[in-house]
């Protein structure tokens, strides 16, 4: 028999989850103490007693520093609380894609995923606890407050101390709790169920020919030592073919190997230097827990994450699951560019524009009116999950590939062509003081808010630029009603074009402010363009840098106030 101790705690007043979940530094979990225990039964206590007995919790992580600790606290947690089951990926492994999948698969009433996503690891990175639905979802806003406010009043935590599960053994393993009826982990394979669902979705004959035919084009997997390494081992290579040498970096490392686990051009800057050789026809990078992707071409051409999933949905019929399913509709966060937006118009498709944050495609998936999603932070995804998902993505291009006998740059500027194109850049100024940061976005929204703004225009070498609408971005989920405000301070111009900034919610120190610019172009002559030279928002990047960064002293106003500062675009 196993005891149920029920310890008295202080509560914290930080345990607010961000945009997936709550991220802070590993200290912050380590030597605060009962932190993580606190967060974990604020989690639990959220799940209604009755649905705890018969329910099941999936659990995985993406293999960082602290992991397996807080595994096991979740076990000793989950078993002292009354749930009945838990379903945990082996030695703790499972992406953030593969954990909604067997949420979604065993209809388990959520799972916990221990990851901080792209962040760097080890005992001086990062990390996260999050909280996902029965839908498989990341919990929606209601039941993430709900989790902050028990975390905010917590008194005591149940925990049974004796209780140790071996994570490496494949199996269910029982145990007699006291109290509750018999609590069983099971411990499954990591792969397993997600490589089953990838089969019902993609052609594997037709991706197996491409990567091991007769013509078969070479790839370059790098999983960036996080958590997808063994599925491309297992699922591309193994099975479709692929040799061992097309997966980089696919053993999952406490630490990423000292990087950060970032899929863009600054942190896979191996991935880009190895395509740049021009050995490999198709790159992919993942990040740490496996939901975002990003997709090179022959020589490092690079595809905006907005792009990616705007060719996806151009070329949807290349994807048997949606031959099957239909395609109800397309969305994108508010900051991605509006690549999708020409897609969905010419195709005479829905098109969503939600606030940032995969939770808020989950209600529209649920209700039917989503099949294709993406978000320009290199997220792609589809409703098969509640998750955005790297190797989908990865597998919906090469879908694509195969079906198009094109290269990757070709099938690009083809879509160029066709759609017109969106500059789309990003900038982001990390770790600068949070209250400086949030009077930044108070005092801009002012300015923007004035009478006068709206209608002004603003000329950068040939283009002149009308501002049409300036608002703080507001979203009614047109499922349930839910209101969301401040969602992030937009400026559109007559063209469609956008200047986006809003703050960050997933750093762990500081806040991190976003400036995004999205600007349209469709005369074929112009739409080559290196995006960061044309959206280039120098000197506005550098009075940012300079009023909120180390060196704000010599700058009094917010640098919003310097009229160049809007003339970011052309
Ligand atoms: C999370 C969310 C994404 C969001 C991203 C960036 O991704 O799931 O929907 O776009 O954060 O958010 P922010 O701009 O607030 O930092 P991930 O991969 O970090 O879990």
């Amino acid at each position: 028999m196993v005891n149920i101790n029920v310890v008295k705690t202080k509560a914290y007043t930080d345990q607010k989850p961000g945009t997936s979940g709550l991220r802070k530094r590993v200290i912050v979990f380590q030597q605060n103490q009962n932190y993580a225990e606190n967060f974990i039964q604020s989690i639990i206590s959220a799940v209604e007693p009755a649905a705890r007995q018969d329910g099941a919790l999936v659990v995985g992580g993406d293999g960082r520093f602290f992991m397996k600790d807080a595994i096991q606290l979740i076990v000793q947690i989950a078993a002292a609380n009354g749930i009945g089951r838990l379903v945990i990926g082996q030695n703790g492994i499972m992406s953030t894609p593969a954990v909604s999948c067997v949420i979604r698969k065993i209809k388990a009433i959520g799972g916990i995923i221990l990851t901080a996503s792209h962040n760097p690891g080890g005992p001086n990175g990062d990390f996260g606890i999050k909280f996902n639905i029965s839908s498989g979802g990341p919990a929606p806003e209601g039941i993430t407050d709900k989790i902050f406010q028990i975390s905010k009043s917590i008194e005591e935590y149940h925990i049974c101390p004796d209780l140790k599960v071996d994570l490496s053994k494949l199996g269910t393993q029982t145990f007699d709790v006291d109290t509750f009826k018999p609590f069983t982990v099971e411990i499954v394979d990591s792969v397993d169920s997600y490589a089953e669902m990838l089969r019902g979705i993609f052609d594997f004959a037709a991706l197996k020919e491409l990567l091991s035919g007769p013509n078969c084009i070479h790839v370059r997997l790098d999983a960036m030592h996080g958590v997808v390494g063994p599925y491309v081992k297992k699922i591309v290579c193994e099975e479709l073919g692929s040799p061992a040498s097309s997966a980089v970096n696919c053993e999952p490392k406490e630490d990423f190997g000292g990087h950060h686990p970032d899929p863009n051009l600054t942190y896979a800057a191996d991935l880009v230097s190895a395509m740049k050789g021009g050995e490999y026809d198709f790159g992919a990078a993942f990040d740490g827990d496996g939901d975002r992707n990003m997709v090179l071409g022959k020589h490092g051409f690079f595809v905006n994450p907005s792009d990616s999933v705007a060719v996806i949905g151009a070329n949807i019929t290349s994807i048997p699951y949606f031959q099957k399913t239909g395609v109800k509709g397309l969305a994108r966060s508010m900051p991605t560019s509006g690549a999708l937006d020409n897609v969905a118009k010419a195709l005479k498709m829905q098109l969503y524009e939600t606030p940032t944050g995969w939770k808020f495609f989950g209600n529209l998936m649920d209700a039917g009116k989503l099949s294709l999603c993406g978000e320009e932070s290199f997220g792609t995804g589809s409703d098969h999950i509640r998750e955005k998902d790297g190797l989908w993505a990865v597998l919906a291009w090469l879908s694509i590939l195969a079906a198009r006998k094109q290269s990757v740059e070709d099938i690009m500027k083809d879509h160029w062509q066709k759609f017109g194109r969106n500059f789309f850049t990003r900038y982001d100024y990390e770790e600068v003081d949070a209250d400086a940061a949030n009077k930044m976005i108070k005092d801009l929204e002012t300015r923007m808010f004035d009478k006068d703004f709206v209608g002004q225009t603003f000329t950068s070498g040939d283009k002149t630029y009308q501002v049409e609408k300036a608002d703080n971005f507001m979203y009614t989920d047109p499922v349930d009603s839910s209101v969301s405000k401040n969602q992030g301070l937009r400026i559109i111009f007559s063209d469609g074009s956008r200047i986006i900034f809003r703050l960050s919610g997933t750093g762990s120190a500081g806040a991190t402010i976003r400036l995004y610019i999205d600007s349209y172009e469709k005369d074929p002559q112009k739409i080559y363009q290196d995006p960061q030279v044309r959206n280039q928002p120098w000197p506005c990047r550098r009075k940012i840098e300079l009023c909120w960064g180390r060196l704000r002293p010599l700058c009094k106003k917010p640098c919003v106030q310097h009229s160049d500062c809007f003339l970011v675009l052309g």
